[in-house]
Parts: C-alpha cells; sequence; structure tokens
C-alpha cells in the first residue's frame, strides 16, 4: 500500500520502512516515541487555559498535587520518555543548562536529542499557538556513554529534526531526510494521522515575518531589505503581507505551507540574535531545506555552523529559498 493521507502514523512507518529494508527499526521508535510526547504536552497545553479558572496556577492545585510551569512539565515529559529505552546516548533541552545523561542504569542508544520542549510557552496564556522542536543526530563520541560531544554536531550531521505545534489542532511535522510530512493529531482516536505528506515550501512567498520592533538596532543590510519588501512591484508581488505571531513555530510553519520568510537577524543588542542554533535553527533550518526552502544567518548556511557551546544562539534568516537568497544579497551589501 502506498503512503496515502489519512493513514496513521504506524502504518506510515511500516510503508516508509519498507522502502529501507536495511532500517533498523531504532528510528522509527524514536520518531513514535516524539509522538507520544507530544500528545501528552498537547492534553496540558490545551487545558493550560483553565488553570486560573480551576485554580490550578500557584505551586499547589485542588487536588493538592504539585502544579509545574507547563515549559517544566513539557521539558519533563521529554526526559522521563527518553531517559531509558536504549534509544539515547544523551539529551540536551532548552529548560537545562548542562547536558542530560541516560541514568547508569539504563544502557545508552546511538542517537542523541536536543530539544525545546516548549517554545514560546509565554504565549499560552493569551492562547496563542506554541510548540515543541527536537534534532537528532547519530552518536559520534567513543565510548558507551554519550558526552557533549554528541550534541555539538554541525546541522547537516543531523538524520531526523521536526517539530509538534500546538494550536487549532495539535501537528507533528518532521523529517528523516526523505522530505517533510505533516500529521494531525485526531483527539477522539488518539491517534496521528497523516495530513500533509511531502510538504513542498514554496521557491517565493509573499509574507515577512520579524519584529519590526527591533529595527533601528538592525544593521543598513536588515532595513534596507525589509524596506525593500514594502516597496510596490507588481512583478514580484511585493510590498509582502507582514505576520508575526511572536511564536517560532507557528511563524514557520504559516511560511512552510504558505512561502515567505522569517527573520531574527542579529542586532546592535543580540550581535548572534536571539534564537538557539541546537533545537531550534538546526532542526527548522533542517526540515526548510528537505522542504525546497533554505535558512542562513545571512552569511553562512546554517547547517554548516560548528557550535561550540550547548545554548549558543545564532541569527536564523529561513524561508522560501528565493527570499532567504534576497535577504543576502541585502545583507551582504550587493543590493540596497
Ligand atoms: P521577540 C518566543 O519567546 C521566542 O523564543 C520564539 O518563539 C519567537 O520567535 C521569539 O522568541 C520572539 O522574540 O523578541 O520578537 O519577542
Amino acid at each position: 500500500m502506498a503512503i496515502r493521507t489519512g493513514m496513521t502514523f504506524e502504518r506510515y512507518l511500516i510503508e516508509k520502512q519498507k522502502a529501507y529494508p536495511t532500517a533498523t527499526g531504532e528510528f522509527s521508535k524514536l520518531v513514535s516515541q516524539i509522538m507520544w510526547v507530544g500528545k501528552l504536552i498537547s492534553r496540558e497545553v490545551n487545558k493550560a487555559g483553565l488553570a486560573d479558572i480551576l485554580g490550578l496556577t500557584g505551586k499547589v492545585n485542588i487536588q493538592g498535587e504539585e502544579v509545574q510551569k507547563l515549559d517544566d512539565f513539557a521539558n519533563a515529559v521529554f526526559v522521563s520518555s527518553f531517559n531509558h529505552g536504549e534509544l539515547l546516548c544523551v539529551m540536551a533541552s532548552e529548560e537545562v543548562d548542562d547536558i542530560i545523561p541516560i541514568p547508569d542504569e539504563y544502557p545508552c542508544g546511538y542517537y542523541a536529542l536536543m530539544f525545546d520542549p516548549l517554545d514560546g510557552s509565554s504565549n499560552i496564556d493569551v492562547n496563542v499557538n506554541i510548540g515543541s522542536i527536537f534534532s537528532i543526530v547519530r552518536k559520534k563520541s567513543e565510548g558507551e556513554r554519550g558526552s557533549i560531544e554528541d550534541c555539538l554536531q554541525p546541522g547537516t550531521k543531523q538524520v531526523g529534526a521536526g517539530y509538534v505545534l500546538y494550536g487549532s489542532s495539535t501537528m507533528l511535522v518532521y523529517s528523516t531526510g526523505q522530505g517533510v510530512d505533516g500529521f494531525t493529531l485526531d483527539p477522539s482516536l488518539g491517534e496521528f494521522l497523516l495530513s500533509h505528506p511531502d510538504i513542498q515550501t514554496p521557491r517565493r512567498g509573499k509574507i515577512y515575518s520579524v519584529n519590526e520592533g527591533n529595527f533601528d538596532k538592525w544593521d543598513d543590510g536588515v532595513k534596507n531589505y525589509i524596506k525593500h519588501l514594502k516597496q510596490t512591484d507588481k512583478e514580484t508581488g511585493r510590498p509582502y503581507s507582514a505576520r508575526y505571531i511572536g511564536s517560532l513555530v507557528a511563524d514557520f510553519h504559516r511560511n512552510l505551507l504558505k512561502g515567505g520568510i522569517f527573520l531574527y537577524p542579529a542586532d546592535k543588542k543580540s550581535p548572534n540574535g536571539k534564537l538557539r542554533l541546537l533545537y531550534e535553527a538546526n532542526p527548522l533550518s533542517y526540515l526548510v531545506e528537505q522542504a525546497g526552502g533554505a535558512s542562513s544567518t545571512g552569511t553562512q548556511r546554517i547547517l554548516e555552523i560548528q557550535p561550540e557551546e550547548l545554548h549558543q544562539r545564532v541569527p536564523l534568516i529561513i524561508g522560501s529559498k528565493e527570499d532567504v537568497a534576497d535577504f543576502d544579497d541585502f545583507y551582504q551589501g550587493r543590493r540596497s
């Protein structure tokens, strides 16, 4: 049976593995576990709006239980779902300063997982979409246990990446290097069903996503590019429409499907931008390239950056290939 819309994730994995008979199934187990994590977090995120009403805020809820902040909860779900099961040798989380080793009592697996368990969680109390982002690389270090060396690999070494978007519906969008597929959670079944097979992002869009409140801090190249997008030019479809939710996964997902460019450039206050390389820029850059798009710092392909630190920040320009190329031209002074 070929891949078809509406099929369950499990059925999809069976079909995909037929194409790769040598697949060990280890990787499929990993992605299935991500699916499980997405369901658990989705359930809590969708209750969050009730937190104030049900008195679930603060340290003790109506059942007398400790109430965790949603991002702490999301982090705990990722860690407890992956700290055994022989899939991973090490984890790294936006919420945790150091690497998260696999407990000594459990054998290690062959992958390292880096994740932002709940990006944009400050938006949850205004009911704006938020997301979990993940990146998977193969173990690189010697010895049985994992180390920071396994995490500090360039984005080109990723073997899988994706996000779970908690919005009007909960979606998992991910790639293992054979294109990008999107699954939508049917809460009545508790199943993710294939809803967006083989996502391809348009070569050029008509949307730009940036926090223009930072305009005065930008380099001239960034300013000139944004001014360029606002000029009327019927031939190239300008002016572009400004769409900025302030939640990375939501802005990225809309632009991935519709086309366009998301920018969080460097500025005078933040010379490396705001977003993190390992578990935000790299996984989304892996996805966008798999979908026919591009991503850069303005001078360098994101996926080729050699990470130096676990939580290092990087300027992120990402989306439709022709839009990112235009930005690079303005940023590097070839156009003004
Ligand atoms: P700003 C949310 O806090 C986040 O990390 C991303 O999800 C989002 O794209 C960005 O920060 C928004 O940052 O500075 O525009 O509020």
